[in-house]
């Protein structure tokens, strides 16, 4: 048995869209970020780092949405999750680590400054860098990563369920996704799966 650690509408969607799509056996335990509890004791026990998600398996606790992701796709294989060559191997591993150390972090720099710095004046001067950032990011994924329709071409892998966050942060910074065409397509074809309708429906969103 799984179990996920999530915050509704947080970065843990792509990992709960995944476990939706594979038809794992797997569980949720909510952990509401806006209310700190990600600093409680109980959760630091499962992530140090106070982060979600994370996600218990039956070997211990696994963090980092490209970890999780590559695990749960490696325990169903039936689902056909990731791509079958190295090299496209290599591809999804590449989107994968963009999306999680580049437009991941160039996002949190609208709500997380505190991270960076204490100085309210450079949290300003970075919030206001994040529209440009996370459109360079689109624009990037629409013309190298994106190939269409899905991810890495026509079939549904690991990197689906991740890009489907992009379009979320694009909107809460002020991106206009409807500039990025293949971008748009592939958030509406998101948006037309059931397993990403019923995780909606479980972050309230
Ligand atoms: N690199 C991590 C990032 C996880 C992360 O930053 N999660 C956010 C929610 S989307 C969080 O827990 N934020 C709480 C905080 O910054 O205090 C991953 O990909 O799993």
């Amino acid at each position: 048995m799984l179990t996920l650690y999530y915050a509704k509408g947080s970065s843990a969607l792509a990992p709960h869209i995944l476990l939706e799509e594979v038809g794992a056996d797997y569980a949720v335990h909510e952990v509401p970020i806006a209310h700190g509890a990600h600093h409680e004791a109980s959760f630091l026990e499962i992530n140090p780092k106070a982060r979600v998600p994370a996600l218990m398996t039956p070997n211990g606790v696994i963090t980092e949405n490209p970890a999780i992701l590559t695990y749960i796709a490696a325990t169903h294989p039936q689902a056909q999750m990731l791509p079958d060559t190295p090299f496209a191997r290599a591809g999804a591993d590449a989107l994968n680590a963009y999306l999680c150390a580049t437009v991941h972090v160039a996002f949190a720099h609208l709500q997380r400054g505190a991270r960076w710095t204490d100085s309210e004046e450079a949290q300003a001067a970075m919030k206001a860098k994040v529209a440009g950032n996370m459109a360079e990011c689109a624009a990037m994924i629409e013309a190298h990563y994106l190939t269409g329709p899905w991810a890495m071409g026509d079939r549904y892998t690991i990197c689906d369920a991740y890009l489907f966050l992009v379009p979320r942060w694009m909107a809460k910074a002020g991106v206009d996704l409807a500039d990025y065409p293949k971008l748009e397509a592939h958030h509406n074809a998101m948006l037309e799966r059931t397993a990403t309708l019923a995780v909606m429906a479980i972050h309230g969103i």
